[in-house]
């Protein structure tokens, strides 16, 4: 039997875990994420982006509870699901979008489209079509901070279909012996591509993967921005104090496909209904009410904020250049 067969499904937030003053920022940003995927959604299905789009609607609780924890000067490097990442590091969403569409003005000048989106000023490694391919940028960033002794830490997300490449395994082990500060972070979101996780993942528990090495490794609920954000904290504790690398297990879920086109038949409906009864900014929203932080016509009026956001980046990222030709040969290395 395979790794972790019955996920957690753990219901509700956990008890005022990592309370903290920027709760509505929290919920604002993760709002921002599933406002700016759904936009892209229907700007896919109408043929506007080039290439495969992989949207992160449902993983907002892990996006933005890790990329919020960390301060400015620490790396994160993402994966193929990662606008939500680029969203939370600070990347402005026009210049996302633009940089989705393929657009002159896209953040890194309409080449890299969803899946290499870098954006060094702000530390984000970028987006990458490989599968674990951010792992090892990470580890590199957070040798070389070791070596400046400037205190960064850098984190790396990757999705339950990476936790059988040779390299997560190699950069555990080497983070481990050089007490790397480094964060692994897997968004297990239940499914590779079309193949649930458990029929292709053997071992006891993902866990595992990191205590073989001696690493810290956590199982959190990844659809609650506070625990993910608690866990986070830790790690970032351990590592900022020479400790060494930490491993989240952030288990979540992805509400559309693989890609944006992927129609899901290999779902389950029942599993479905009962991940998206913990929709991480439902479930938010109703604790920031409970607890007085805000009132159901504040958060209406943050959405409706968003949503204009979000309609003005979708316009300008729409009525923005493709590249000029003569810059066709520009970045081109070989
Ligand atoms: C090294 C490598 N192998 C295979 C692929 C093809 N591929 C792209 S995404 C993907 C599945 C990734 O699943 P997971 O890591 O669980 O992330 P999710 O899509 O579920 O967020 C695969 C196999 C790839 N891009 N890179």
């Amino acid at each position: 039997m395979g790794a972790s067969t019955k996920r957690a499904v753990s219901g509700g937030l956990s008890e005022a875990q990592g309370v903290s003053e920027d709760s509505l920022r929290l919920y604002r940003t993760m709002l921002l994420i599933r406002h700016f995927e759904e936009s892209v959604r229907r700007l896919a299905a109408a043929g506007e982006t080039p290439g495969l789009v992989h949207l992160c609607s449902g993983q907002e609780a892990t996006n933005v509870g890790v990329v919020l924890a960390l301060a400015e000067g620490d790396y994160i490097a993402s994966h193929h699901r990662g606008h939500g990442h680029c969203i939370a590091k600070g990347t402005p969403i026009d210049l996302l979008l633009a940089e989705i569409l393929g657009k002159a003005p896209g953040i890194c000048g309409g080449r890299s489209g969803s899946m290499h989106v870098v954006d060094l000023p702000r530390r984000n490694l970028g987006t990458n079509g490989i599968v674990g391919g951010g792992i090892p940028l990470a580890a590199g960033a957070a040798l070389a901070a070791r070596a400046r002794g400037t205190g960064e830490v850098a984190v790396c997300f990757f999705g339950d279909g990476a936790l059988n490449q040779g390299l997560l395994h190699e950069c555990m082990n080497m983070a481990a012996i050089w007490s790397l500060p480094v964060i692994f972070v897997c968004e297990n979101n239940g499914y590779g591509e079309f193949t649930a996780m458990e029929d292709v993942t053997a071992g006891p528990s993902i866990n595992a993967r990191g205590e073989v090495f001696g690493i810290p490794s956590v199982t959190v609920d990844g659809m609650n921005v506070r625990a993910v954000r608690a866990a986070t904290l830790d790690a970032l504790a351990r590592a900022r104090a020479g400790q060494g690398p930490s491993f989240l297990v952030c288990n979540t879920w992805r509400y559309g496909g693989h890609h944006a086109g992927d129609k899901q038949d290999y779902k389950d409906d029942e599993e479905t209904k009962r991940w998206q009864a913990l929709d991480p900014l439902i479930t938010f929203a109703k604790t920031l009410v409970a607890e007085k932080r805000a009132t159901e016509d504040e958060l209406a009026l943050i959405e409706e904020e968003v949503a204009r956001q979000v309609k003005e980046a979708v316009a300008f990222a729409r009525a923005a250049p493709q590249p000029a030709l003569e810059t066709l040969e520009l970045h081109v290395h070989g």
